[in-house]
């Protein structure tokens, strides 16, 4: 493992978003996610590897940490903090520079569930995939799903959810879409999320990761 990748990772576990950022204390003064992120791609390290060996990588650390009992709510806010300083530098490589866009993709985190960064993440891979990305935010119910399909006919549709607790509202959306726009093509992901349950809730397709999600966009187009 590179030791400029080793150590965002470390920023992103411990929560150290940049150089003048007060947490934590025993790194004060050292350079943060943000610093480091932009060293690296300086550096020419590709920013998908800066991605998943670094950043993604941080956050399943803390997650781990996390489920053991040793992080908790403040500490996962902190690196999720990190990463979206370190996601920042990534977002213009992650541009393909395409002026006429493929179509539209609507995404945003089901309702009951506020977890972004992995949606974040889709949205900006599949905009730098060439097409428009109308992002929905967290928590987002049925019917602003509905609304954003009629604004935007003939759109995809993305659906994130980490939670099992929320793999429901992820179902009703899609019960909801498929009703009132049937030919409205619905993608599911989120870390709980497999093909099957796609599969059985009438999902067109289910991706692991933002690049599962493009393929099926390009494929579809
Ligand atoms: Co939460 N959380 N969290 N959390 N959190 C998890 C998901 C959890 C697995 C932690 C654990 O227990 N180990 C657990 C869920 C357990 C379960 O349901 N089975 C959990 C829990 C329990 C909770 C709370 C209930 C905790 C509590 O309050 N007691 C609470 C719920 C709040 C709510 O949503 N209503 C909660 C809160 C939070 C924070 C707000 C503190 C924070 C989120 C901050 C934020 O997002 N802005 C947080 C975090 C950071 C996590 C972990 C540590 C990291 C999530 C993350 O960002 N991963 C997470 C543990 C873990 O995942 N290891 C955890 C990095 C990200 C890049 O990965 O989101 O999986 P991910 O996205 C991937 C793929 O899944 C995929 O692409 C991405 C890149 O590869 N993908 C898609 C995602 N969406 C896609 C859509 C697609 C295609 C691919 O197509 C449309």
């Amino acid at each position: 493992m590179n030791d400029l990748l080793e150590r965002i990772a470390t920023c992103i576990v411990r929560g150290k978003v940049e150089v003048n950022s007060p947490y934590p204390p025993d790194m004060h003064g050292r350079d943060g996610a943000s610093e480091l992120t932009r060293e690296a791609l300086r550096k020419g390290i590709p920013a998908d590897r800066v991605l998943s060996d670094a950043l993604v990588r941080g956050m399943q650390i803390i997650g781990e940490r996390f489920s053991a009992g040793e992080a908790f709510i403040p500490d996962l806010l902190m690196s999720a903090k990190a990463m979206n300083a370190a996601m920042a530098h990534l977002e213009p490589f992650f541009q393909s520079g395409q002026v006429r866009h493929k179509g539209v993709f609507v995404v945003g985190t089901v309702a009951g569930d506020l977890h972004d960064i992995g949606k974040n993440l889709v949205a900006m891979v599949v905009k730098g995939g060439g097409w428009e990305v109308v992002d929905l935010g967290v928590d987002v119910p049925p019917e602003k799903f509905l609304k954003a399909v009629e604004e935007h006919p003939g759109c995809a549709v993305g659906l994130s959810a980490l939670l099992t607790t929320t793999m429901p509202s992820m179902a009703r959306i899609v019960r909801e879409i498929k009703a009132k726009q049937p030919g409205t093509r619905i993608i599911i992901g989120g870390a709980p999320i497999t093909k099957e349950y796609a599969e059985k809730i009438g999902a067109d397709a289910y991706a692991p990761d933002p690049q599962g999600a493009v393929k099926y966009l390009n494929m579809a187009a």
